[in-house]
C-alpha cells in the first residue's frame, strides 16, 4: 500500500473488489470529475435527443403511433431527469450543468445534429439510435459509480421498449408500398453511419478510456461495443430486407464477427466541434424551452416554499 495515498489505494481496491462507489465515500476528484463530465454528457442527449423525433409528433401517421412517440419522448425526458439528479450527487448544480451545455463547453450525443427528414427515420431513431444506446448502456449498468448504474438500469428497461418500437415501424415500412421501402431504406443510409459514432472514436484514440475502464465508469471499450451492435444488427436488417450501406460489411469465420468499413471520422470531428447540421438549431430551441419554461420552475419553487410554511406552522 502506498502510505502517501491510502485512499486512493483504498478506492482502487474496492473498485477491483466490484464494490460500488457512493456520494458520501471518498473519492478522488478526477473521478468525479469524470463522472460529472460523462454522466452530464449523457443526461444532456437524453434532453436533446428529444428534439428529432419530437418534430414528428403532430406528423405521426396514425392516433396509435402518435400515442406511442409521445410517451417515447416522454420518457427520454424522465432519462435526463434520472441522470441529471444522479450527477447532482457530485456535487454540481442542474443549473450548472445546463449552463455548461447551453455555452458548449459540455457535449451530447452527435447523432441528435442530424435532422430527421422523414416519418422512417422515427424507426430508424428507435431501431438504430435507441439499439445503439441499449449495447452502451447494458453495459453501463456496472459502472462503479452507485447512482450512475442504478440509474441504468432502470433506462435500459425502457430503453428496449424503444427499439421495439422504432423496429416496428421499419417493419411495417419494409412490408409497404414500394414508396414506403424507399423511404425506410434512405432512412437506414442516413442514420446507419453516425449511429456507428456514438460508441465514439477507436479505443486507441479515445483519450478518456484508459482512466476510465481502470475506475471502471466505462466496462468495455468504445470498439467493443460498436462490434457488438453491428453484429447484432446486421440480422436485424436482414430481417427486414434492406440494406446496410457499408460494402465492406460481411461476416468474418475467423474472428466470428462481422467485418465493417471505416468510419468518416473527419465527419465525426466536425459535428462534435459543433459543425454539424443541427447543433445550432439544438441549443437555440434548448435555450428557448428553458426560457419559456422559467414560470414552471418558479412556480414549483413557490409551491414547494408554502407546503414547507405550512409543514412548519403544524
Ligand atoms: N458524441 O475519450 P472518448 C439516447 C467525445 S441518448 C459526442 O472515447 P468517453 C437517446 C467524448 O465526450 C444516450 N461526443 O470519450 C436519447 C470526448 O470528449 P470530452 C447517449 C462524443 O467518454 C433520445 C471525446 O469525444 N448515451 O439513447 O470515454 C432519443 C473523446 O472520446 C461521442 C451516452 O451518453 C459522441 N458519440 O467515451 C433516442 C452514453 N463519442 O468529453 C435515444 C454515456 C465521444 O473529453 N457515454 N465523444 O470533451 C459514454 O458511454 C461515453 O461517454 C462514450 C465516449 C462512449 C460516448
Amino acid at each position: 500500500m502506498n502510505d502517501l495515498v491510502p485512499e486512493l489505494d483504498n478506492f482502487q481496491q474496492k473498485i477491483d473488489d466490484e464494490q460500488r462507489i457512493e456520494p458520501k465515500d471518498w473519492m478522488p476528484e478526477k473521478y468525479r470529475l469524470n463522472l460529472i463530465r460523462q454522466m452530464s454528457q449523457h443526461a444532456h442527449s437524453e434532453v436533446i435527443g428529444m428534439q428529432p423525433e419530437g418534430n414528428w409528433i403532430s406528423s405521426a401517421p396514425s392516433l396509435y403511433r402518435k400515442i406511442v412517440l409521445l410517451s417515447k419522448v416522454q420518457d427520454e425526458a424522465g432519462h435526463g431527469l434520472y441522470l441529471y439528479s444522479a450527477t447532482e450527487t457530485l456535487g454540481i448544480t442542474r443549473a450548472e450543468m445546463n449552463a455548461r451545455l447551453q455555452s458548449g463547453e459540455s457535449k451530447y450525443a452527435s447523432i441528435f445534429n442530424y435532422p430527421s427528414l422523414t416519418w422512417a427515420d422515427v424507426g430508424a431513431i428507435g431501431w438504430l439510435v435507441d439499439g445503439a444506446a441499449i449495447v452502451n448502456q447494458v453495459s453501463l449498468q456496472r459502472t462503479s459509480y452507485g447512482p450512475y448504474a442504478r440509474a441504468m438500469i432502470r433506462i435500459c428497461k425502457e430503453e428496449s421498449f424503444h427499439q421495439r418500437q422504432g423496429y416496428d415501424i421499419m417493419v411495417k415500412l419494409a412490408e409497404g408500398s414500394p414508396a414506403q421501402r424507399e423511404m425506410a431504406q434512405d432512412a437506414i443510409n442516413r442514420w446507419w453511419w453516425p449511429s456507428l459514432m456514438m460508441f465514439g472514436p477507436h479505443d486507441s484514440d479515445s483519450v478518456n478510456s484508459q482512466q476510465s475502464m481502470k475506475w471502471k465508469i466505462k466496462r468495455q471499450s468504445n470498439d467493443e461495443l460498436r462490434q457488438k451492435f453491428v453484429d447484432q444488427t446486421v440480422q436485424q436488417c436482414e430481417i427486414l430486407k434492406l440494406e446496410l450501406p457499408d460494402p465492406d460489411l460481411r461476416w468474418n469465420e475467423e474472428r466470428q464477427h462481422y467485418d465493417f468499413g471505416e468510419i468518416d471520422w473527419d465527419e465525426f470531428y466536425q459535428v462534435i466541434k459543433g459543425n454539424g447540421h443541427c447543433n445550432r438549431d439544438r441549443i437555440k430551441h434548448h435555450v428557448k424551452a428553458h426560457k419559456e419554461g422559467a414560470w414552471v420552475r418558479e412556480a414549483m419553487t413557490a409551491y414547494a416554499g408554502k407546503k414547507a410554511q405550512r409543514k412548519d406552522a403544524a
